[in-house]
């Protein structure tokens, strides 16, 4: 009998793993282990990969099309599998064979390590992108750092978060390409004479590429990551001395460049060690895209029309001082041409208000590491800053002085208002990209963001309200200066890991009633789904997709933290990093408060109460004193809460340790209320928001951040909205010093915390923080959010009574979510900053 054309790729799947087993795991399939069934479907999956991956890159090297080249620290990629094979269309040919093996493919999955080189929001925001940017066709890659160790591995030890490190490549990565033939030469130190740097250290930047699968399309894109090498393994002569150390620190010195993420997320930097691996993979970035450039192409000037560097916050900003020096210094440009190409050819991204995150790193620091730099650093400053003082006195000369400065800026308006000496030098002062740090007398900063912002062609904020907030704040001057250069790219998550594949019982229903599976690459059809929302028959599949859903998240639980959780309760999630601004102690005041109310009740109240399962889970900084407190105080609660026998499954609290892209993909889809209750005006955007909506989670939130843009399309009456309005943020810090908290429940929890239930004074610092108006000024204002919290706590258990009413509104959600695609957000980055046009491998 002759084969189908699918049975036939059946067999072809199933003989390469097969072979892969044999000879490259190198053991029998009759005794194949989870892990080594993975590494066998995991290397041919690498196969097919490879040859997308080939034909595209071929393609572009022959179009020679412009490139969007993301220049981000960090990349929070998760695993691969699962996504690989449902981009390539695998799924039919490979899952048989899977089975065959005696495995399914997400038991297979879980044998991944997740690649965690990223905090957090930042570094998945980019792995989205990539994945965005494949399935879009657009020319792009990734550049970044392969470290060795990524986010640290979180346990619980008596209730505190513990740390450690993130071996992710012990089992191999089938994932990545080595390319030790495409290695750039990094420098530091040394002295600079006549323009000419000499670096007294150097290293090594290897290229390793990750061949990133769009969906529906046959390109893939990649993401280049750099290992840190010795310009010399070894030194024989120190060797044969007997100085052993000596003979290998070149090369353990090189390899601590590219060997930890830091895991800061939107808090301390400040090491030069961190500089170093900035400079590190932003010069090799740079590098390796002139390189290829210079293949085809002999005038620099084309450079802009050929490539456009994204820099992912201000981690990579080194970059406006590194594409001068390699224009300058390796390709012997003028300083009026590099700087025209250099800010025509970059564009930066803000992602955060908060100060703390914002480098400016000491002009000593980077005058030691890297004296070219800096002295290209001053320069762009002392030029930016006479042209300013140019158009100034220009048009001082014409005019009557107030005006014509009036027309320069803001910042200028301002120094005359409040009368200082020298109005001009006073606000030229603010434009500065050098200034004095205001904690140190003497020591001065280079401010990375005011860098960035004079380099680049574009600078763009992360959702509506925080691209609003940077003009006002951060950049008020630089905007009033040359307000087109600021835009807006509200976030976006990729569809198709954060629905299509971690919520396969919901994407089916989706497609069955959208009638096609078109809505993972064009997600405004997702508003289909409107119509539906009142229909019964609808709604009971829709809820139990989502039961299914829960008691796969109650397994988890359980696995994890030991702890049985119901189903029939409501799911409430909140699951970030661990951060004052994010006010998980908000959420936990809550979780008090019920907990009282509970103790309190009489048996015939509780038979009444909606039970609750609240889940927390986030990594805290390293360094971040509070934040760890913060976990604390959930693990202490949740002790308290979960074994008394009054409360039984009314309310469980469970911290869920080492949180991360794989845990976030079954906490997600099971998730029925899940918070997002930052301070309004202090999260940039957030994402988890956007994947909690795509799986018809109901959001209770601040007005803040991507809930607004979110409140629109999903409908503001559907949330559970509370809080301040950012507008009033500044007054109402102001006021917090005469401030009291009037609810009398505020009071008991604050007393709870501090009582005998607890280690004696284990939680007054952090009561004290938001409660003694002596001691701190509760900068992200629990105090005045409380209640109206509480009252929106009280709606969602109202509501979750009405279970055909809820579920409407859970399915609202999903209709609305098709604006928060990366699909969407990538087109407009492309369309509207990076002019970077789709190019696909045409059908053969
Ligand atoms: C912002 F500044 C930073 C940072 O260092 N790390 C980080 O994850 C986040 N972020 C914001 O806090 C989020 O609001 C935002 O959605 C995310 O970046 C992506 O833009």
């Amino acid at each position: 009998m002759q084969l189908t054309r699918v049975d036939q790729q059946k067999q072809e799947a199933e003989t390469e793993i097969l072979r892969k087993i044999a000879y490259q795991v190198g053991v029998d399939a009759e005794t194949v282990t989870a892990q080594q069934a993975y590494q066998g479907v995991a290397w041919t999956v690498r196969e097919r990969l490879i040859d997308a991956f080939n034909k595209t890159q071929a393609y572009w090297r022959e179009k020679d099309p412009k490139f969007i080249y993301y220049l981000s620290a960090e990349f929070l990629m998760g695993r691969t599998l699962t996504n690989a094979v449902n981009n390539l269309g695998l799924e039919g040919e490979f899952g048989e064979a899977i089975r065959k093996l005696g495995y399914s493919l997400e038991e297979l999955q879980s044998q991944e390590q997740n690649a965690s080189l990223g905090n957090g929001g930042l570094g998945r925001l980019a792995a989205c992108f990539l994945d965005s940017i494949a399935t879009l066709s657009l020319p792009g890659w990734g550049y970044g750092i392969r470290y060795r160790y990524g986010m640290f591995r979180q346990g619980l030890e008596n209730g505190f978060q513990s740390e450690s490190p993130d071996t992710w490549l012990t089992n191999g990565n089938p994932w990545e390409i080595p390319r030790r033939d495409l290695a750039y030469k990094i420098g530091f130190y040394g002295s600079v004479q006549d323009g000419k740097w000499q670096p007294a250290e150097q290293v090594y930047a290897v290229a390793y590429d990750n061949p990133i699968p769009g969906y529906g399309t046959k390109t893939v894109g990649n993401l280049r990551l750099f290992d840190c090498q010795p310009m010399s393994e070894f030194k024989l002569a120190s060797f044969n001395e007997g100085k052993y150390s000596e003979a290998t620190e070149d090369k353990r010195k090189a390899e601590d460049i590219s060997a930890v993420l830091y895991p800061n997320d939107a808090t301390e930097y400040g090491r030069e060690l961190r500089l170093k691996q900035q400079i590190f993979f932003v010069s090799a970035a740079m590098q390796d895209t002139l390189a290829r450039f210079k293949k085809t192409h002999k005038d620099m000037k084309e450079l802009p029309s050929k490539a456009c560097f994204q820099m992912n916050d201000t981690h990579p900003t080194i970059g406006v001082a590194e594409l001068m020096r390699l224009l300058i210094d390796q390709e012997g440009l003028q300083w009026e041409a590099a700087w025209d190409i250099t800010t025509k050819t970059l564009a930066f991204t803000n992602h955060t208000v908060m100060p703390e995150a914002l480098e400016k790193w000491p002009v000593a620091v980077i005058g030691k590491l890297l004296p070219r730099h800096m002295e290209i650093i001053e320069k762009i400053d002392s030029i930016w800053i006479e042209s300013l003082r140019k158009k100034v006195t220009a048009q001082v000369g014409s005019q009557s002085p107030k005006n014509a400065l009036e027309k320069v800026a803001g910042a200028v308006k301002g120094a005359l208002e409040e009368k200082t000496a020298d109005p001009v030098e006073a606000a030229l002062a603010k434009y500065s990209i050098i200034t004095e740090n205001p904690w140190e007398k003497g020591v001065k900063l280079v401010n990375m963001a005011f860098m960035a912002t004079i380099g680049s062609k574009s600078t763009n904020g992360v959702a509506a309200i925080h691209s609003e907030i940077i003009k006002e704040t951060i950049f008020k001057d630089f905007y009033e200066l040359s307000p087109e250069k600021f835009q807006n790219k509200t976030n976006g998550v990729t569809p198709r890991r954060w629905l299509a594949y971690c919520n396969p019982g919901l994407s089916k229903l989706i497609t069955e009633t959208l009638g096609s599976n078109e809505w993972i690459a064009k997600t405004d059809q997702l508003a289909g789904l409107r119509k539906f929302s009142d229909d019964k028959a609808f709604q009971k599949k829709w809820r139990s997709i989502k039961l299914e859903n829960k008691q796969r998240l109650a397994d988890l639980i359980k696995s994890r933290v030991g702890i049985s959780v119901p189903t029939n309760a409501l799911y409430d999630v909140q699951i970030k990093r661990i951060h004052e601004y994010k006010r998980q102690h908000l959420n936990m005041f809550s979780v008090v408060n019920r907990y009282l109310n509970i103790k309190a009740a009489s048996p015939e109240e509780r038979k009444k109460m909606v039970p609750r399962v609240v889940v927390i889970g986030g990594k805290a900084a390293s360094a971040y004193v509070m934040a760890k407190k913060m976990i604390k105080l959930v693990t202490a609660v949740g002790e308290v809460v979960n074994k008394d026998p009054d409360v039984g499954d009314l309310l469980k609290v469970v911290f869920l340790p080492d949180y991360n892209v794989s845990l976030a993909e079954v906490i997600v889809p099971g998730a029925e209320v899940s918070q997002h209750i930052s301070t309004a005006g202090t999260e940039a955007s957030g994402t988890s928001n956007m994947k909690f909506q795509m799986n018809g989670c109901l959001i209770i939130g601040t007005m803040d951040g991507a809930n607004i843009e979110i409140a629109q399309e999903s409908g503001k009456e559907n949330m559970f909205v509370f809080g301040v309005d950012a507008k009033d943020i500044g007054r109402l810090r102001e006021e917090r010093k005469n401030f009291k908290v009037e609810d009398p429940r505020w009071n008991k929890i604050m007393q709870f915390l501090t009582s005998s239930t607890f280690e004696a004074g284990l939680f007054q610092d952090l009561v004290d923080n938001v409660n003694d108006m002596s001691k701190a000024n509760d900068w992200f204002l629990l105090g005045n959010d409380f209640s109206d919290y509480l009252r929106a706590q009280d709606e969602i258990d109202a509501l979750y009574k009405d279970q055909d009413a809820w579920t409407k509104r859970s399915i609202l959600y999903t209709a609305g979510s098709g604006f928060f695609s990366s699909d969407r957000c990538i087109d407009q980055y492309a369309k509207e900053i990076w002019d970077v046009k789709p190019c696909e491998v045409p059908s053969s």
